[in-house]
């Protein structure tokens, strides 16, 4: 059996997180390493590892994520903009096999990133 996913492992509990939003197919949470005044990931609770591995079955998902991360924008004062990521792959700086969206924002994001 592979092992647990740090990601994983906050959804069961294992370990804690500053979670800001949670329903029964996501939960959201604070990066633990902030690249902007807010740095929130938001991630579902199905196991997919990366972007490439998003099925077919999984886009309303996909598009339910988007509207939480639009919904928490809003909730946590970003409405001056803000920029959704997903690093893919080792190479788009992916360093946690779980699927996540970073909701970044509370001061102007440069581009391109690095
Ligand atoms: P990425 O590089 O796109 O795979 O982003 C992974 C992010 O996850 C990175 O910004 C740091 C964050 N992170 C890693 N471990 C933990 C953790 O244990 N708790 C929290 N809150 N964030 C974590």
């Amino acid at each position: 059996m592979t092992e647990k996913t740090i990601f994983k492992r906050i959804i069961d509990g294992e370990i804690p997180a500053n979670v800001v939003f949670e329903d029964d197919q996501c939960l959201a949470f604070h990066d633990v390493n902030p690249q902007a005044p807010t740095h929130v990931l938001v991630i579902p609770k199905k196991e997919i590892a990366s972007l490439e591995a998003v099925a077919d079955e999984d886009i309303p998902l996909i598009g339910h994520l988007h509207r939480v991360l639009r919904d928490l924008a809003r909730q946590l004062d970003l409405g001056d903009g803000y920029r959704v990521v997903v690093n893919c792959g080792a190479s788009g700086g992916q360093t946690v096999d779980h699927l996540h969206f970073h909701l970044l924002g509370g001061r102007p994001l440069g581009w391109p990133p690095g």
